[in-house]
Formats: structure tokens, C-alpha cells, sequence
């Protein structure tokens, strides 16, 4: 019956939902590793901090529309590769590449996607590198190669983003001032880049 299909399509959703995390896991201790490495051996913390987040249902559905593809349980596992996704805030600009480095050439990993939106920033201003890696998770039932977006920015990148986040998606703000702030944003996303080139020449001078 339609209920039933519903329902299996409802608990193959929540097995996406479980795999893509336990994906995200791995990875999270990888860079949770890489880090404590970073500064047993060379005395600096490349990560300032992470944070993880699962894509909400809603999220889902604008992306599966937005990109014109089939609303089914094959489609979303073969097509979304960002249901998990690992954001890594990083202290310096030379950070960024260092971890995605150390990241991606370990032997178990996989770059399936790669943005510099750093090289090439959007037109709105935003910087951050972004990389879809497949990682193989363990399951009881055999062993799954599992994609884990990771987003990686310093910590002037990351302020920028959620101020300019809530400008966008604030839906209760004046045109004329969203057009106003956007301008400034779009500015005070190169302002910050110079500065943190800055402050990253003075670290490494120190260094
Ligand atoms: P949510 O709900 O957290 O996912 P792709 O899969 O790469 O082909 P996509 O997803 O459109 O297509 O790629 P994109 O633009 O590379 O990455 C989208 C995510 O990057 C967004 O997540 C934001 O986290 C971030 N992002 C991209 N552009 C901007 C920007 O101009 N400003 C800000 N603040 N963030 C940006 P979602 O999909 O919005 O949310």
C-alpha cells in the first residue's frame, strides 16, 4: 500500500541520515587527530574549532528542486553529498590548506568534490574552501564508502558568514537596508581577507 512504501521510505531516509553521521564521526576524529598532532610536534593548533551539522529535511528538498533532481531514497543517496557536512574554523589562512592536506592524502580517504571559494570568492563576498572527501564506515552489514562535506575557513571567514547568513535568510529586513548592508558586506569580506593576511605574516615571523 502507499502508507507502507511510505514508511520504508521513511526508515531508508533515517539509515541515509545514520550513515552520513557515522561518516561525519570519522572524519570529525581524523581532524580532531591532525590537530593535537599539529601541536604536539610543531606547537600550533591549526583548528580554532569545528562544529557538525546534519541537513534538515527542509534543506534537502530545496536542494533536490533547486537542482531539478528526482525527489526518491536512490536519488537523495546517489545526488546530496553534503547531509553531513563538518565545518572546520580555522586560525590562519595557511590553516586552511594545511588541514585539507593532511586530510586528504591519508590512505582511506577519497576527494570526490573540491570549491575554493577563497581563490574564487562568490559574488557575495563569501570565502571558504569546500571539499567533499568519501570516507568507509563499518557497519554490521558490510562496509560503506560514505561522503562528508567539510567546509574550511578562518575565523574572520566564519564571523563574516554568519552575519551575512542572517542577512539573507532574515526575511522581516527592509530592501534598502539589505541592499545597503550587502554593499558593506561585500567589502568587509576583502577587508578581512587583507587583515588576515596580515595578522598570518606576523604569526609567521614570530614563528
Ligand atoms: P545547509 O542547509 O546547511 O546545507 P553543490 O552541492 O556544491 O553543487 P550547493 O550546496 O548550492 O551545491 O553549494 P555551495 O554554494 O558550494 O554550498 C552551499 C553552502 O555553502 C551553504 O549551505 C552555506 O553554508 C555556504 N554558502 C555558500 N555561499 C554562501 C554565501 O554567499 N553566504 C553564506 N553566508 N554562506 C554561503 P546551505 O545550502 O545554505 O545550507
Amino acid at each position: 500500500s502507499g502508507l507502507k512504501d511510505q514508511l520504508k521510505d521513511f526508515k531508508s531516509l533515517i539509515a541515509i541520515y545514520q550513515l552520513r553521521h557515522a561518516g561525519a564521526n570519522e572524519i570529525g576524529t581524523k581532524l580532531e587527530n591532525l590537530d593535537d598532532e599539529y601541536s604536539v610536534n610543531y606547537d600550533h593548533n591549526p583548528i580554532h574549532h569545528m562544529e557538525e551539522r546534519m541537513k534538515s529535511i527542509n534543506s534537502l528538498l530545496r536542494k533536490l528542486k533547486k537542482k531539478g533532481y528526482p525527489i526518491t531514497i536512490d536519488s537523495i543517496s546517489k545526488n546530496i553529498h553534503d547531509i553531513a557536512g563538518i565545518r572546520v574554523v580555522t586560525n590562519y589562512i595557511e590553516d586552511i590548506y594545511k588541514v585539507e592536506d593532511a586530510l586528504v592524502r591519508q590512505s582511506d580517504i577519497t576527494l570526490l568534490k573540491r570549491k575554493d571559494y577563497i581563490k574564487e570568492p562568490k559574488p557575495s563576498g563569501y570565502r571558504s574552501l569546500h571539499i567533499v572527501v568519501s570516507v568507509p564506515v563499518f557497519q554490521s552489514n558490510g562496509v560503506f564508502d560514505v561522503p562528508v562535506e567539510v567546509q574550511i575557513r578562518t575565523i574572520g571567514m566564519d564571523m563574516w558568514a554568519s552575519l551575512e547568513h542572517k542577512l539573507r535568510y532574515k526575511t522581516d529586513v527592509p530592501a534598502d537596508k539589505v541592499e545597503k548592508h550587502t554593499a558593506n558586506l561585500q567589502k568587509y569580506a576583502g577587508d578581512l581577507y587583507d587583515i588576515e593576511t596580515r595578522m598570518q605574516e606576523i604569526f609567521k615571523d614570530l614563528q
